[in-house]
């Protein structure tokens, strides 16, 4: 078969000392921390909207990146040699999952039946290359925002037909997924949203948009698809108002529709900034409410309000994220998808393994450090002393129940002014850095 990295090896781990830029410094798959290899725990995917169909294109110019397997008059021939060079690199590259949107692997055609014969094809040359390579699909999903049909929405389109149309591209999608034993589904409300009021009805179109998954809920039943479905939270971009804001938003449309029981949250680190948020604290509020399922990791660019998707090289925020993901459990489904894509200029083939294993190293030592974290308790104690007074009479009372105002004004008579007590940040933040 031909090679469309030729240049390249597979990246092995070398050590902290290694000068070889294409080896990993950190990220070692078999070392094993609080009982998994690192492999195991990262459960790490590489996306192929960006990675392999993302050519630089922005809104002032084309492509910068040329690809030998994007050269031909045939656009299926260029979907299989697409397939053929995305399996070389994750197999180089060393991770064990992919995700895909149905119109990254196969382009549209001129009929609904027809694009989906495209999409058989190529999946069953893709069921190949995972049989060959032991490489799994972790989630797949519907692109059901690019085509000019979706201008408006896909689920809260205006339209019924154009809902219609996006529910036939979802289940087929979902069928796919399923042939390729795909561990998850998800859910990114591309252009779930609205740009005026003016001529928007919200509160019917998120009616709409519920009665979409809960389709895509009764049809999971019957496809016999065990797969976990995810909702991606993101508050902005493409249109003003994004329904699936944040977490905590999306928390809400899933109580108020009845369907928390079928979903996770995959939350992505540039979507979390774009909503004010940090990575960690969309991370925690999942945790905390029993919703975190996987990651897409990335970063923005603190002076760029949008969504940069650059790859992850931060290590405050590899290691707080790995903190609360170990103290969560850690994956079961889910796992860290590089939904990430290489500058503009960054044009060579190899900058995809330069950029991919930067955000691997990135995550080893998240994770080395948040293990660390962990053991020595540092953290856990400073939090659990801060609200010790909750384990004592007083506050024990409060959390079971047992008084109301009147108890509490009878307390605070008697007691007189509460005790103060320093949050001690600075002190936790240098604990922190010893970390890093
Ligand atoms: C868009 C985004 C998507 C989803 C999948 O910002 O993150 O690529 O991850 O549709
Ligand atoms: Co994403």
């Amino acid at each position: 078969m031909k090679s469309y990295f030729p240049e390249v090896k597979k990246i092995k781990y070398e050590g902290a000392d290694s000068k070889n830029p294409l080896s990993f410094k950190h990220y070692n798959p078999k070392q094993k921390l609080l009982g998994k290899t690192m492999a195991e725990h990262f459960r790490f995917a590489v996306c192929y909207w960006h990675t392999f169909k993302g050519l630089g294109t922005d809104p002032f110019g084309g492509p910068t990146m040329l690809r030998d397997y994007n050269t031909s008059n045939d656009p299926m021939t260029i979907a299989e040699q697409t397939m053929d060079a995305a399996f070389e690199f994750f197999t180089k590259l060393g991770v064990g999952f992919w995700c895909f949107h149905d119109r990254d692997i196969a382009p549209e055609a001129n009929t609904l039946a027809e694009t989906n014969k495209r999409l058989d094809k190529i999946a069953k040359h893709a069921k190949k290359l995972q049989n060959d390579t032991g490489i799994k699909l972790l989630w797949g999903t519907t692109n059901a925002f690019s085509h000019r049909r979706f201008m408006s929405g896909a689920g809260t389109n205006p339209s019924p037909q154009v809902f219609a149309y996006a529910a036939s591209q979802i289940k087929k999608a979902m069928e796919i997924t399923k042939y390729l034993g795909g561990a998850g589904y998800v859910f990114w409300g591309g252009r779930e949203g609205y740009e005026t009021l003016l001529n928007t009805d919200m509160k019917r179109e998120l009616d709409h948009l519920a009665a979409l998954l809960q389709m895509a809920v009764d049809y999971k039943k019957k496809l016999r698809f065990r797969g976990q479905f995810y909702i991606e939270p993101k508050p902005k971009e493409p249109t003003k108002h994004q329904y699936d804001f944040d977490a905590g938003t999306c928390l809400a449309f899933l109580q108020k529709y009845d369907l928390l029981k079928h979903f996770k949250l995959n939350i992505e680190a540039n979507h979390a900034s774009l909503a004010g948020h940090s990575f960690q604290h969309e991370l925690q509020f999942c945790a905390d409410n029993g919703i975190l399922g996987s990651i897409d990791a990335n970063r923005g660019d603190l002076f760029l309000g949008w969504d940069t998707d650059q790859f992850p090289t931060d290590l405050y925020d590899t290691t707080l994220a790995m903190y609360i993901l170990l103290k969560d459990g850690g994956f079961t489904t889910g796992g860290l998808n590089f939904d990430a894509k290489l500058r503009r200029q960054s044009t060579d083939p190899v900058d995809l393994f330069y950029a991919h294993i930067g955000g691997m190293d990135a995550f080893a030592r998240g994770l080395k450090n948040a293990a660390k974290m962990i053991k020595n308790k540092r953290f856990e104690k400073a939090v659990n002393a801060r609200y010790a007074g909750w384990n004592r009479t007083l506050g024990k009372k409060i959390e079971n129940g047992k008084v109301g105002f009147e108890k509490l004004e009878a307390y605070t008579l008697k007691n007189g002014e509460p005790k103060i007590t320093s949050g001690r940040q600075e002190m936790l933040e240098n604990i922190l850095n010893e970390y890093i």
